[in-house]
Parts: structure tokens; C-alpha cells; sequence
């Protein structure tokens, strides 16, 4: 299939480009360049065949989209939230499967290694995660435990000596086929959840690929399965304990959505506006009747909400104010929008919408996955329902 020339413009209806300082506005082109030059030529062949381009492992480490957050001591960027949540907007915009492989190896293995890990760990795994020398994977969801983790059976039992025994198998997981390692989360022989570093040599460790994905197609899925595995006590990581641990990594992972997604709905919206301008039926534009008008401005009207929501967000982020759940909300927010916007621009390119000479059926797959993983659509808005009321509808 023919690429396709990749001429994206981000629309900035409230001139939100004016809170954003030059350096955020350098790391969003050179992403957004990144995007044109080598993603948006190959990706909708990949996802065609259902294969993850494994060469962006480096270009994502050598572009600093790993752990873009994280000190510069241990190969992080030491930028703030906002640079990050644009990079994130800016790879989505390309494919939500790249951006899932940065959330991954950023928020969820870079993250609570950093925040949960002592120093030796620090120094063994995170600069070879930076550059994408390795990558890395999150396992805390299970056949039988999804939105309620806290329900796992996967456990490790203490040998005695210098190591543990880690059984069970977690599912869904992004990047396990690739995975140099694995931060798993267990539970000890007190039933205390903690996060542990598996790594791919170790025997009875096993990442079988998860086939026959309608979304996320350029993304590896898999399952881990442990079966006896012999882990040295020295991969448990120290400095945290309970479910506020693989909950806390998700935060920052939920956040990078929230910007990510609303990438994905710019694109579906830029190239809906362009291909309204230029079809013509009944002798003229389709961008001149009424009922495409008031997709495209109901489109650009969200896209510009969520934008500020997100902007909001990352400025409570970089002082250390958010709470989760306002993530949540950013989050949900930004799925919904992203949805619907793919829906209404897919419409708006009548048949030519469904093929993969557009991006916008890729976008609106892969969005479904979006919507339902780092917590379904239904669970944030019961996240959000109890803090505004006090009361646990969850159980
Ligand atoms: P609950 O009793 O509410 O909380 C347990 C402890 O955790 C604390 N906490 C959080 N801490 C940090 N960040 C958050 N977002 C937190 N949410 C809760 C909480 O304060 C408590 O602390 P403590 O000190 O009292 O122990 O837990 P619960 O069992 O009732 O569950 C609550 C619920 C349902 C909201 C939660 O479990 C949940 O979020 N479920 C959704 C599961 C989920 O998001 N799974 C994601 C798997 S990873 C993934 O999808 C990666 S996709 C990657 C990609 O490709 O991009
Ligand atoms: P379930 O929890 O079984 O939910 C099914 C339905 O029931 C949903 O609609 C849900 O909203 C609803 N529901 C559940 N509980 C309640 C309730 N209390 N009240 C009302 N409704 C409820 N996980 C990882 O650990 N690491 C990864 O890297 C990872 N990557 C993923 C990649 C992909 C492509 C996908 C699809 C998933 C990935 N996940 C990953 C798993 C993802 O986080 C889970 O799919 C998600 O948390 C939902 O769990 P579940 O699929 O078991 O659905």
C-alpha cells in the first residue's frame, strides 16, 4: 500500500501553544517529526500484519520517549509531565500502539523501578531502558482478575536462602513478546502484593503472544507465565508494598494517555477537515453542508476542551498536587472524546473511511483498547463517583 505524505497540523482553537514554555514546544515537533518521517510511512502496514516494528525500540530510547520524567543521573530526560504528556500526543497522533510501548516502558517499568527500586536496581536496568538497549513489561492483570487486581493469585514463596519461587500467569500484557524483563506484581507469603523484576533468561519464565487482536494490531500483546521460576530476592523491589504500588505506576501511565489519546482524535479530525475541503458532492464541497459542519465543529470544540483539561492537569502533575483521581477524569475524558471523534471523521469519509489508506479505522480500533485498558471507562467513572460522594460503588 502506497504511503501516504503525512502533512498533520494540530489545531490550537484557544491559542493553548501560548501556555506552553519553547522547550515544550521544541520536544512536541521533534516528536511530531519523528512521527512523520518513520511511523506514519510504515504503520499501517505493520498493523495490516499484525506486527510490532520492533526498530522503534531504539528510535523511541534514542528520541528520549523512555522515561522522559526520570532523572538524567539514570539515563531520564528530567523534563516535567506537560513535555512528557506532549510526547505521548504527539506518538499517538502516529499509532496508539508506539505510544503504548513508551507508556509501558516509561510510566510502568521505568517508574517504580526508579520510585520503588534501591540503587543497584536503579543501575542495572534503567539507562539500558532509556536508550532501549532493553525493553520491559508490566504484569498486573490476570485471566481471573482484570479490574480487580487486588484479587491476583500470582505469589512467590520465600526459599530460604538468597531467592523466591514465583507461580502463576498474567495476561494482556503490552510488550511481553519483546520483553527483556518484566516488573511482575505478586504476592509474598504474607499476601502482601509486591513488584518483582523477572528477566527473560530465567527458567520456567515464558511470554506467549496474544494473536487474533482487531486493535492495537502494531502493538505485541502477551501472556507471562511463571512456572516455578527462581528469582534472587534481590529483583523484589524494597520500597513498596500493597496495591498502591502497580496503582501508583498507573497513574502516570493513565496520565500519558490522557494526552495520547487526544492525539489520536487531532489526527482523525485534521484529516476529516482536509477530506471535507476537497470531496465534492451534489456539486460541491461536503465541507459546505450543514450536517458535516457540525461534526467537524462539535470535533474541534471537544479536541480544544480536552486540551485544557490536560494542560491543567499537567501543571497539577509538575507541582505535585494531582490526584488520581482527577487522572482518572483526564483519562476518561480523553477516550470519549478520542471515540467519538474517530467515529464521526470515519462518516465523514464515507467508504474511503473504513480502508487503510487513511488512518482513521486503525485510530478507531486501536481506541478500543484505550478505553478499556489502565481501567475501563466504567471503573474511572466509578473512580470519580466516590470521590465526588464518598461512597464505594465498586464492591
Ligand atoms: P483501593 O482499596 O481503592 O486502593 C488500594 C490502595 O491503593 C491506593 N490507590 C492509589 N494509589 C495511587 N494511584 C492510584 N490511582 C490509586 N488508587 C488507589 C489506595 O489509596 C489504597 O492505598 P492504601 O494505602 O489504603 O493501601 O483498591 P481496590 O482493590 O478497591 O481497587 C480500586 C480500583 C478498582 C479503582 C483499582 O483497583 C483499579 O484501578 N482497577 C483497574 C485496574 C487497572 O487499571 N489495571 C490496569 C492494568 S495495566 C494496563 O492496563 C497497562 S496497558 C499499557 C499500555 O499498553 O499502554
Ligand atoms: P473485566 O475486569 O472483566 O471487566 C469487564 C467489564 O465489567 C468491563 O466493562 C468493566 O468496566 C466491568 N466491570 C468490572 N468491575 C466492575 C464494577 N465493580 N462495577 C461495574 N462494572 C464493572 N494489563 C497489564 O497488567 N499490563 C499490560 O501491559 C496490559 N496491556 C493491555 C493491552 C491490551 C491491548 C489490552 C486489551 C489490555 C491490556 N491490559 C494490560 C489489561 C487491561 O488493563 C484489562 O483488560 C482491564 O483492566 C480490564 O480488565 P478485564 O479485561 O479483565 O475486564
Amino acid at each position: 500500500m502506497a504511503a501516504k505524505t503525512d502533512n498533520f497540523q494540530s489545531p490550537d482553537y484557544f491559542n493553548v501553544d501560548d501556555l506552553l514554555t519553547e522547550e515544550h514546544k521544541l520536544i512536541r515537533e521533534s516528536v511530531r517529526n519523528y512521527v512523520k518521517k518513520d511511523i506514519s510511512p510504515i504503520i499501517e502496514d505493520y498493523a495490516q500484519r499484525a506486527e510490532f516494528p520492533t526498530q522503534i525500540i531504539k528510535q523511541l530510547g534514542e528520541l528520549g520517549c523512555f522515561g522522559p520524567t526520570v532523572p538524567e543521573q539514570y539515563g531520564g530526560g528530567g523534563l516535567d509531565y506537560i513535555s512528557y504528556g506532549l510526547m505521548m500526543q504527539e506518538l499517538e497522533r502516529g499509532d496508539s500502539g508506539v505510544r503504548s510501548t513508551a507508556s509501558v516502558q516509561g510510566s510502568l517499568v521505568m517508574f517504580p523501578i526508579y520510585q520503588y527500586g534501591n540503587e543497584a536496581q536503579r543501575n542495572k536496568y534503567l539507562s539500558k531502558l532509556a536508550s532501549g538497549e532493553w525493553l520491559g513489561c508490566f504484569g498486573l492483570t490476570e485471566p481471573n482478575h482484570g479490574s480487580d487486581p487486588a484479587g491476583m493469585l500470582t505469589n512467590f514463596k520465600d526459599n530460604g536462602d538468597d531467592t523466591v519461587t514465583l507461580n502463576g500467569a498474567k495476561m494482556w500484557i503490552s510488550n511481553a513478546p519483546f520483553a527483556e524483563i518484566a516488573v511482575v506484581w505478586a504476592k509474598d507469603d504474607s499476601g502482601d502484593i509486591r513488584g518483582i523484576i523477572v528477566e527473560r533468561q530465567m527458567k520456567g519464565f515464558s511470554t506467549p503472544t496474544t494473536h487474533g487482536k482487531w486493535s492495537l494490531r502494531a502493538s505485541a500483546t502477551g501472556e507471562l507465565v511463571f512456572d516455578n521460576v527462581i528469582v534472587p530476592k534481590e529483583n523484589i523491589l524494597p520500597n513498596i508494598k500493597g496495591l498502591k504500588g502497580p496503582l501508583g505506576c498507573l497513574t502516570k501511565a493513565r496520565f500519558g494517555i490522557a494526552w495520547g489519546a487526544i492525539g489520536a482524535a487531532m489526527d482523525c479530525y485534521h484529516i476529516a477537515l482536509e477530506y471535507s475541503k476537497e470531496r465534492v458532492q451534489f456539486g460541491r464541497p461536503i465541507a459546505g453542508f450543514q450536517l458535516q459542519q457540525k461534526k467537524l465543529a462539535e470535533m474541534v470544540t471537544e479536541i480544544t476542551k480536552a486540551q485544557l483539561l490536560n494542560w491543567r492537569l499537567g501543571t497539577l502533575m509538575n507541582e505535585g498536587k494531582v490526584t488520581p483521581a482527577q487522572v482518572s477524569m483526564a483519562k476518561r475524558n480523553a477516550c470519549e472524546v478520542a471515540t467519538n471523534i474517530c467515529r464521526d471523521a470515519r462518516q465523514i469519509l464515507g467508504g474511503m473511511g473504513i480502508t487503510g489508506e487513511y488512518p482513521i479505522m486503525r485510530h478507531m480500533m486501536n481506541l478500543e483498547s484505550v478505553i478499556t485498558y489502565e481501567g475501563t471507562h466504567d471503573i474511572h467513572l466509578l473512580i470519580t463517583g466516590m470521590d465526588i460522594t464518598g461512597l464505594n460503588a465498586f464492591k
